[in-house]
């Protein structure tokens, strides 16, 4: 099989660790985790699902915190090496136009995508309900709030990172106002980042009839799609249900590159799943739950960020051919 091409930019510099000797994974799991604690700063205890990007030749990131009242927050962040970070002490806040949008709404789980020379936060903002919000930066000082993306319930928007035929594209999972027990991830295009329309179903959780209990309760979009030769790479958290809560684990897929809508491949197991004490130990056990993957294009490594346990924040590692070729080899597209 041809080596696929990685259409992401190069970056020497992404966080990386080779794989242990001896470990098989196709995601291991960075040995300085967690990178963020779960009391990073005062008043602080949980910060987790969150998002970073290359900026200025080194990083930038939105995070979810935690304080003591629960009520959740989006605050600005920097690192010169991905793995030790500055977090402003402040939650971010939102400029905008429109006082009809609810700036001071709560705001969780993150996404950041570049799309050209302005970033893009998506997250999960409130307006009679969770629904998907949207701002604008080109410095992560200033925040310029948009138009909500979509009705309310809604959950886990994500964009992808350049137009396609003309459109925006963003990935978002239709939800309930609560711990939402169903859910399948959907696609919607936009000429101006306002106005979303041709809605398209993407994929589906796993039932009885496919075997794949660790995606059967609910699943959603991680980090933006990598672009690859073999199609959007996207790696995804999958849900299941258990007698004692939700489980949520890692997955991947490969989309369609124009119409990206069609699921070329989708891995039938998963590729992560809470292990370590800190995913099965926190304030909501047994989450892993991906939110941003930097990729140095020419050479396929890949540092995926994700929350662990809704308490702190891990790295791990994979490598773009490998995650490519197993999931076309242990794939079940549903
Ligand atoms: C979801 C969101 C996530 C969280 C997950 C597990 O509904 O609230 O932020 O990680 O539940 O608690």
């Amino acid at each position: 099989m041809p080596t696929p091409t990685i259409h992401s930019n190069a970056l020497p510099n992404v966080p990386w660790e080779d794989r242990p000797a001896g470990c098989d994974d196709l995601l291991w799991r960075y040995g300085g985790n967690p990178v963020l604690p779960r009391n990073p700063m005062p008043g602080i205890q949980g910060i987790y699902n969150s998002a970073v990007v290359p900026f200025e030749g080194q990083f930038a990131g939105v995070f979810r915190t935690e304080s003591k009242n629960r009520y959740p927050h989006l605050h600005a962040g920097r690192s010169r090496d991905g793995i030790h970070w500055e977090i402003e002490s402040e939650p971010v806040v939102m400029t905008g136009d429109d006082p009809e949008v609810d700036h001071a709404a709560y705001a969780y789980d993150p996404r950041v995508v570049g799309i050209d020379d302005t970033y893009y936060v998506i997250w999960c903002s409130g307006h009679n309900g969770p629904t998907i919000g949207l701002a604008a930066t080109k410095d992560f000082r200033r925040f310029g709030r948009l138009e909500n993306a979509f009705l309310p319930f809604n959950r886990n928007g994500v964009l992808f990172p350049r137009k396609v035929g003309g459109h925006y594209l963003m990935l978002s999972r239709p939800s309930d106002d609560g711990h939402t027990p169903f859910g399948d991830i959907y696609l919607s295009e936009s000429p101006d980042l306002c106005h979303w329309g041709r809605h398209r179903r993407v994929m589906g959780r796993g039932g009885d009839a496919q075997g794949q209990w660790w995606q059967r309760t609910k699943i959603g979009a991680g980090p933006a799609p990598i672009e690859t030769s073999e199609g959007w790479l996207l790696i995804y958290h999958g849900v299941m249900d258990t007698c004692n809560g939700f489980v949520y684990s890692v997955g991947a897929a490969l989309l369609d590159l124009e119409r990206p809508w069609q699921v070329l491949y989708r891995t039938d197991r998963h590729l992560m799943t809470p292990e370590a004490d800190y995913e099965t130990c926190g304030h909501v056990p047994n989450v892993v739950f991906p939110c941003a993957a930097l990729c140095d294009g020419p050479s396929g490594r890949i540092a995926l960020y994700y929350g662990a346990a809704d308490t702190c924040s891990c790295l791990a590692f994979c490598r773009a051919d490998e995650l490519i070729a197993f999931t076309k080899a242990h794939s079940q597209v549903f």
